[in-house]
């Protein structure tokens, strides 16, 4: 998406339906009401975040209302395609860790944003089509997903996919030409590579109940039908002078598919509404139980993509505006939400690269193991799980052998090394996952071209 056009669109969207936003909001006083707005977030069971760049963290000012304010970092554009995979099979984590590394110093949580999305793509992506294009898409889920695996409270799966207009719709892309599954196929991936984050469908324009959101709410109900792993939808809210008097209504019929709801690129154009229109959307999402929280897509006006907008809490020297009182005092105001809040990243747990501590050593392995698999499969592609667990005498290494069918073929595998790439492949432990206690079980993974549907894994304990 463009500045331009978002904007343009955000703000057409807003004059088509606005509401009175109400104009004051009187609160009793309470003896718990938060006075930032992490922890009135927090008191609520819910978090309150904000999009960041790694290239401020040396400003005193940002970072103070930062670690102050907020506890949910998301990055603004280091974990999107072009910065985790600028080549292909490549990977760069150095901005996303570090996001990650200073969340889990500051009791923060983080959001990922985005594994999969039309813009900021790599250009060796952009030139791609077909199950090419299909099968780097899903590895780099994959990957990205098993790099952050437990760091993640919620991932933007899929990022605005969904056209503008009445059509109700997907966008045209060089994703979606690759077939209408590219969105579940990267859903399944994802699962897979963290089963512990949450995952969402991500766009804008949805802010009310439209023939966009209509559309998204259909393919998310679709979803829902089919098991296809979907945990949330994320609505970016960038907004204009208005907000759509059915905000809210639209959040909840999301909410009542079974899936959570969050607020994820909050930013309103600065003018007499600001403040009014930031306080409606944090009632709206208060209001909402499934509403888990909500991100503000930047710290300081002057941090905004927005510009001249101005269109954040805080002013550029930090001093916080009249939006962040009407912020403030809605969540203090708010209801709170029985649903448990987004893991505490000190109890997240390890990153899977980094080797469990194993204090005592397994017997040699005399009870065999067992191993079984799961596939997410599509066009032309696949991506397996193999789980493997040890017999009564444990394992102190292990290996899984299966037969491809013919045109299938291995492309690349993690958490095992492999020997073969079709035919028969067998799969060995890495130096960490190789000793198992008895009934012990560890997983790997590998990504093929073709089709494994019906393969069988045997496993030999060694
Ligand atoms: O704020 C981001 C800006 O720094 C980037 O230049 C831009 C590039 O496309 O992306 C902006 O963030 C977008 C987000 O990733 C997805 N929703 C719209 C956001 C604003 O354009």
């Amino acid at each position: 998406m463009t500045r331009t056009r978002s904007l343009r669109t955000a703000v057409t969207l807003a004059a088509a339906g606005v509401l009175a936003v109400g104009m004051t909001l009187t609160l009793a006083p309470s003896a718990s009401a938060g006075t930032t707005l992490r922890a009135a977030a927090a008191e609520k069971g819910r978090y309150f975040g904000a999009a960041v760049g790694t290239g401020k963290f040396s400003n005193t000012t940002y970072m103070n209302v930062l670690n102050r304010e907020f506890n949910s970092l998301v990055a603004e554009n280091e974990m999107k395609w072009d910065a985790t995979e600028p080549q292909q099979g490549r990977f760069n984590y150095t901005g996303g860790d570090r996001i990650v590394s200073h969340a889990r110093a500051n009791g923060m949580t983080v959001r990922g944003h985005a594994l999969l999305w039309h813009a900021q793509q790599p250009g060796w992506a952009q030139g791609m089509s077909g199950s090419a294009l299909r099968n780097a898409a899903i590895n780099h889920v994959t990957q990205v997903a098993t790099h952050f695996r437990g760091q993640i409270h919620s991932w933007d799966v899929v990022n605005e996919a969904f056209a503008d207009g009445g059509s109700g719709g997907r966008r045209d892309s060089n994703l979606q030409r690759t077939g209408n599954d590219w969105i579940e196929a990267a859903f399944r991936a994802a699962r897979a590579a963290d089963p512990g984050a949450k995952l969402c469908y991500n766009d804008y324009n949805t802010d009310g109940i439209n023939a966009k959101s209509t559309g998204i709410y259909n393919m998310v109900r679709d979803f829902k039908a089919r098991g296809v792993p979907i945990d949330c939808v994320g609505f970016q809210s960038h907004l204009g002078t208005g907000l759509a008097s059915d905000y809210q209504a639209n959040l909840q019929r999301f909410a009542d598919l079974g899936v959570d709801v969050q607020i994820t690129e909050l930013d309103v154009m600065q003018g007499g509404n600001q403040a009014n229109i930031f306080g409606a959307v944090t009632r709206a999402c208060m209001a909402v139980t499934r509403c888990t929280g909500i991100t503000v897509w930047g710290v300081r006006d002057c941090d905004s993509w927005r510009g001249s907008d101005n269109a954040l809490l805080f002013d550029c020297n930090g001093n916080k505006k009249p939006a962040y009182d009407a912020v403030l005092n809605a969540l203090n105001a708010g209801q709170g939400n029985p649903t448990t809040p987004p893991p505490n990243p000190t109890t997240t747990p390890p990153n899977p690269t980094t080797p469990p501590p194993n204090p005592t050593t397994p017997p040699p392995g005399t009870g065999g193991c067992s191993a079984t698999v799961s596939l997410n499969s599509w066009t032309g592609g696949f991506v397996a799980t193999v789980r493997v667990t040890a017999g009564s005498g444990g394992t102190r290494g292990w290996t899984v052998s299966l037969t491809l069918p013919g045109g299938a073929s291995v492309t690349n595998t993690w958490s095992a090394s492999a020997s073969g790439s079709s035919g028969t492949v067998r799969f060995t432990n890495v130096e960490y996952n190789g000793q198992l206690g008895a009934g012990q079980s560890t997983e790997f993974g590998f990504q093929g071209n073709g089709s494994a549907t019906g393969v069988t894994p045997t496993c030999t304990a060694s």
